[in-house]
């Protein structure tokens, strides 16, 4: 066997299932290898959708997903994908076939492109190797939850593997990381000392075990439970739940952080999104952080505790050590005002509509309302994302793929196909706005061809809305970022989309009619948005450029 089928095989063997690119030369091999070896490929029109087709698919399947390319310009293709991937921190191993001759056209610096965004990189070297570097590749993305740049040189890939070759074992897995004893001390007496704790769980925290461990200890210490826009969902059926904290959260929730005398990030950045700039804090609060990492404590804020521990050991050794259970903010009153609606869609708003653009939060309400409750959404970025963000339910964090680590535009369309891929008994949704669905059309002939039931929205302002809500107030000329009406719709349609036009409410029953048939073609949802005049958390963001 040659070095490139034996590394395909490997891969899918250690235990990769799903495997997105675009084939050329350099990885038809490694891609075919992967596939006979058991594992699906998906074949994206553009590598920058391949690389977000992993990070969806990874982040709500919960395993390491792969991306292959051809060499040099496949890599940079991927790279946008790939960025917000690995600062996600993703695990993904992106095969790449390399050029070894600096005189070859697809000559590039591979591993600089892979250090310049944050990814590990490995490569090949010889047959000898190929097994033990392939493994390494597949167990760095697993256990650090990195995205690994598997580097396979064309002059290696064609070697004979030796006699016998076989991967090195797996190494035994090292047990979750307990919480160091002092830091936990500490967060105990925080815990038991606070009269109105709220926990705000990040990416960190998604998981089964995360969810459970810290479901317990605010139980016990009366604790109000908000996530970072990443961890969306995670607590979502908790009637002490607050929904995403930050610049994205609803008034309620909003006034409840900041009268927090405790606020625990756990596994969470705490950082200006999710923290409003550190508006949410309470000039009393004791700010507390638990972190796998070291370096991660105190990155973005001063922290009074810091915490180095996993999620789920560190909420269960505080939950033990805690003296006695405390009612905490779990008060009657606050009960009853949770109960009275604290989500954006419970506020009333003078609805934006005109005679032919539709409000937004009109739009998403419908939408919500029309949708089935067993969804998986994926947003794009924009001026628009707070809407389906915020005004559609997911069922949990698996449920809801948010790639916003680098704020590219373009990702929210092919992240929504791995993120449908991996939760295949929910209705896939991908919110986009006009901007980045154009950029990323190409994989609208992915869902297509893969007859997922998608239902793409498109925010459609005719501009770079963020942009236009930016400059625009300062009375500067933003004809730049301002485009004639396209038809995107009948570019649905062109596709292979059934499509529906949206000006106003009514014409929601195009939906409701498509969600009733046999939904075998995705439905493309032109939505012609009115003018919000930028939208309630953009003022935050441009704080933060
Ligand atoms: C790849 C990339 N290019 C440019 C930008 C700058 N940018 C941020 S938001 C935005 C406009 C997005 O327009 P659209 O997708 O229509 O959403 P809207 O803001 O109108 O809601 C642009 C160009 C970016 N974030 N990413």
């Amino acid at each position: 066997m040659l070095v490139a089928a034996a590394v395909g095989r490997l891969l899918a063997d250690l235990g990769i299932g799903h495997v997105f690119g675009v084939v050329g030369s350099g990885n038809f091999h490694v891609t075919n290898a992967l596939r006979e070896a058991g594992a699906t490929f998906v074949a994206a029109r553009h590598e920058s959708g391949a690389a977000s087709m992993a990070d969806g698919y990874a982040r709500s399947s919960g395993e390491v997903a792969a991306v292959s390319v051809h060499q040099g310009c496949g890599l940079t293709n991927a790279m946008t994908g790939l960025t917000e991937a690995a600062k996600s921190r993703t695990p993904l191993v992106v095969v790449a076939a390399e050029a070894g001759e600096r005189r070859s056209n697809f000559f590039v610096d591979q591993p600089g492109l892979a250090a310049a965004i944050g990814a590990v990189s490995m490569r090949v070297e010889s047959a000898d190797t190929a097994l033990a570097t392939a493994a390494a590749a597949y167990r760095t993305a697993r256990d650090e939850r990195r995205t690994v740049l598997l580097n396979l040189p064309l002059a290696v890939q064609s070697q004979p593997l030796p006699e016998g070759a076989a991967p090195p074992p797996e190494p035994a897995r090292p047990p979750a990381t307990a919480p160091d004893p002092d830091g936990l001390a500490a967060l105990v007496e925080a815990v038991a000392a606070a009269q109105r704790p709220v926990f705000v769980a990040g990416r960190g925290a998604r998981s089964q075990a995360g969810r459970d461990a810290l479901l317990a200890l605010a139980a016990r210490a009366g604790a109000l439970l908000a996530t970072s826009a990443a961890a969306k969902g995670l607590f979502r059926a908790e009637p002490w739940s607050l929904d995403v904290s930050g610049g994205f959260a609803a008034p309620l929730t909003a006034e409840l952080i900041r009268g927090a005398d405790l606020i625990v990030g756990w596994g969470c950045a705490l950082n200006m999104w999710t923290m409003r700039h550190g508006e949410l804090i309470g000039p009393e609060a004791t700010v507390v952080q638990v972190d796998l990492e070291p370096e991660a404590l105190g990155a973005h804020r001063r922290i009074d505790i810091g915490v180095v521990g996993d999620v789920a050991a560190t909420a269960s050794a505080a939950a033990a050590a805690l003296p006695r259970p405390a009612p905490g903010y779990r008060t009657d009153e606050v009960g009853a005002r949770l109960a009275g609606g604290s989500r954006w869609r419970d506020v009333a708003y003078s609805d934006g509509s005109t005679a032919d653009r539709i409000d937004p939060r009109t739009l998403t309400i419908g939408l919500d309302d029309l949708l089935p409750a067993e969804r998986v959404v994926s947003v794009d970025s924009g001026n628009f994302m707070g809407y389906p963000s915020m005004f559609l339910s997911v069922p949990d964090e698996r449920a809801f793929c948010f790639t916003q680590a680098f704020q590219s535009i373009g990702l929210g369309l092919a992240s929504g196909i791995g993120a449908a891929l991996a939760q295949p008994s929910r209705l896939p949704v991908a919110a986009l706005g006009d901007g980045g669905a154009l950029m990323s059309i190409a994989d609208l002939d992915t869902v297509v061809r893969l007859g997922l039931p998608m239902v793409v929205v498109v925010y459609n302002d005719e501009a770079y809305g963020a942009e236009v809500h930016h400059f625009g107030p300062d009375g500067l000329d933003t004809s730049l970022t301002r485009f004639p009406e396209t038809d995107i719709a009948a570019i649905g349609r062109g596709f292979g989309c059934d499509a529906v036009t949206v000006r106003r409410a009514a014409d929601l029953t195009g939906v409701a009619d498509w969600l009733a048939g046999e939904r075998n073609r995705p439905l493309l949802v032109d939505a012609k948005i009115a003018d919000d005049g930028g939208s309630w958390w953009l003022q935050e963001a441009f704080r933060g450029h």
